[in-house]
């Protein structure tokens, strides 16, 4: 198996977002590993696999961690192939790293030669611990989601709020995504069971933080 093929039983996320918006911090904290200060920026990917319950299922992510600088873009583009679900992150400190989402996204699209219909992706404000320094308005974020909903589809998108400083909505995003993608391989079983026992809000919830 190459290193681009994914197992049935596997889902294959990118994260994205600009140099510095905290992406492998998310990822290690999700991991377990805590919290690092210093920025050691991603070089090309960082691949680890994380299994998780949600829902009461089984959900293997193989989490591609891609590289932000623009200097990366080059080698970034073969690694969308396959990918069932994307996480985008912004930093709520510095607005560009919301508006060049829109970049990010056209590269997504291009990347993946038109399979993005329905294609779950959650959009992640991360630093929220620096609420005293959140710039960005609301009305921005408003915005992209919307662009998000209009290129996807509401059903599939999610955002929440993050922090790997403090874990906050860090294994909640992933449970989010988990549900998004189990309900994307089997809309009836997601119906069924999510009527039993889970709640979720996929169609862009609000943030679970109060003055988010
Ligand atoms: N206060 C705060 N700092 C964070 C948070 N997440 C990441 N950082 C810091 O932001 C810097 C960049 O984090 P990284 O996770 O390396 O950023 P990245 O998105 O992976 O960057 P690239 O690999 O260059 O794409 C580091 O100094 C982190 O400690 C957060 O939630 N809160
Ligand atoms: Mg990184």
């Amino acid at each position: 198996m190459s290193i681009f093929e994914v197992k049935d039983d596997l889902f294959k996320i990118c994260l994205v977002g600009d140099g510095g918006v905290g992406k492998t911090a998310i990822v290690e904290r999700f991991l377990g590993k805590g919290f690092a200060s210093t920025y050691n920026l991603t070089i090309g990917t960082n691949i680890c696999t994380h299994t998780v319950d949600v829902d009461g299922s089984r959900v293997k992510f193989q989490i591609w961690d891609l590289a932000g600088q623009q200097r990366f873009e080059f080698v970034r583009s073969t690694f969308y192939r396959g990918s069932h679900a994307i996480v985008m992150v912004f930093d709520v400190t510095n607005p560009n790293s919301l508006s060049n989402l829109h970049e990010w996204k056209i590269e997504i699209l291009k990347n993946l030669n038109g399979k993005h219909e329905n294609l779950p992706i959650v959009l992640l404000g991360n630093k929220s611990d620096l609420q005293h320094k959140q710039v960005i308005d609301q009305d921005a974020i408003s915005k992209f989601k919307d662009e998000l909903q209009m290129e996807f589809h509401a059903d599939s998108t999610a955002f929440m709020y993050t922090s790997a400083l403090s874990g906050m909505n860090i294994e909640e995003s992933f449970e989010v995504l988990g549900l998004l993608l189990l309900k994307k391989r089997d809309p009836k079983s997601y119906i069924d069971k999510s009527s039993s026992n889970f709640k979720v809000e996929t169609n862009l919830p609000s943030p679970k933080t109060s003055n988010a």
